[in-house]
């Protein structure tokens, strides 16, 4: 039996493992591109082209993830506790923004898509945490500049953060488990596929329905995550895998 050390394991999240946190999902029929549009908020050319609107967008789903009612749930701690309990390395690359896995305890996490926590100058490129609205007359509290603070998220178009790191993740995991994601944003609907091709991962997909890339897993587990995540972490755990 190989034993622990060696067999890293690697995670990916995505607005699912939030949606029973109270935050919205992107795609479900009620989620948020049913009512705006990608192009509109979500990319570089509409933050040239309507600044304030962008802002808005951000700063109500940072207002939403400072209320009261939004907490890490069931499936974000399960995460941490696989984190402090599995003998070898656990990496938890999230496409999300919120800061529920950080506020559950997990710490060897990559936000790939950014945090909406944090505002970055495009003047000075300096990031800081960021808890207010933003608006175009925001100064940077870096450089002064005013006009050049954006929310530190990745829009689409642009690359996302850390993709070295993760790439050299996905080679060296022995199992690799996506939770609450579509598969339908690139890059990282393309991990599984790495992980299988580049390495010995065994993967596994733990989702509320069927995802795009559900036929890449060797195995598919469907229902909510805060019912699924902590069973699966238990198994995990009992060296049942
Ligand atoms: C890039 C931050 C170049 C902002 C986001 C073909 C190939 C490669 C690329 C492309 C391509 N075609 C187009 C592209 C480019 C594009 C892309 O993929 N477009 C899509 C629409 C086709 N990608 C990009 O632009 C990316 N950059 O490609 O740069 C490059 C390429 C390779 C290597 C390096 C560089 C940048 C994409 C990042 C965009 N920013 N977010 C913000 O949050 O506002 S993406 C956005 O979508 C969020 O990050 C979100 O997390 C992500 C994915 O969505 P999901 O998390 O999966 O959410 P979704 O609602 O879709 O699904 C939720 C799932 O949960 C559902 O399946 C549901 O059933 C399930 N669920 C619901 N409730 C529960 C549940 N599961 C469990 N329990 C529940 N209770």
């Amino acid at each position: 039996m190989q034993q622990h050390e060696d067999r890293p394991i690697v995670i990916l999240t995505g607005a699912g493992i939030s949606k029973e946190s109270g935050l919205e999902t992107f795609r479900d029929p009620d989620g948020i591109w049913a009512r705006v549009s990608i192009e509109e908020v979500a990319t570089p050319e509409a933050f040239v082209r309507d600044p304030e609107r962008v802002h808005g967008f951000y700063n109500a789903r940072r207002r939403g993830l400072m209320s009261e009612g939004v907490v890490p749930n069931a499936a974000h701690l399960a995460l941490a506790r696989l984190e402090r309990e599995w003998p070898g390395e656990v990496v938890l690359v999230t496409q999300n923004i919120d800061d529920l896995h950080e506020r559950a305890g997990s710490r060897n996490l990559i936000h790939m898509h950014g945090e909406i926590l944090k505002a970055r100058c495009e003047a000075c490129g300096g990031v800081t945490d960021w808890k207010d609205d933003l608006e175009v007359a925001t100064r940077c509290p870096a450089c002064g500049e005013a006009g050049a603070m954006r929310v530190h998220v990745v829009w689409f178009g642009e690359m996302p953060f850390e993709m070295a790191r993760i790439t050299q993740a996905l080679a060296a995991a022995a199992l690799f488990v996506s939770i609450g994601t579509s598969g339908s944003v690139y890059p990282a609907a393309g991990f599984v596929q790495e992980a299988r091709m580049m390495g010995r991962a065994h993967t596994v997909e733990l989702n509320l329905e069927p995802s795009d890339g559900v036929s890449l897993f060797h195995e598919a587990r469907h229902g909510p995550a805060s019912e699924l995540v902590p069973a699966f972490v238990e198994r995990i755990l009992a060296s049942a895998w």
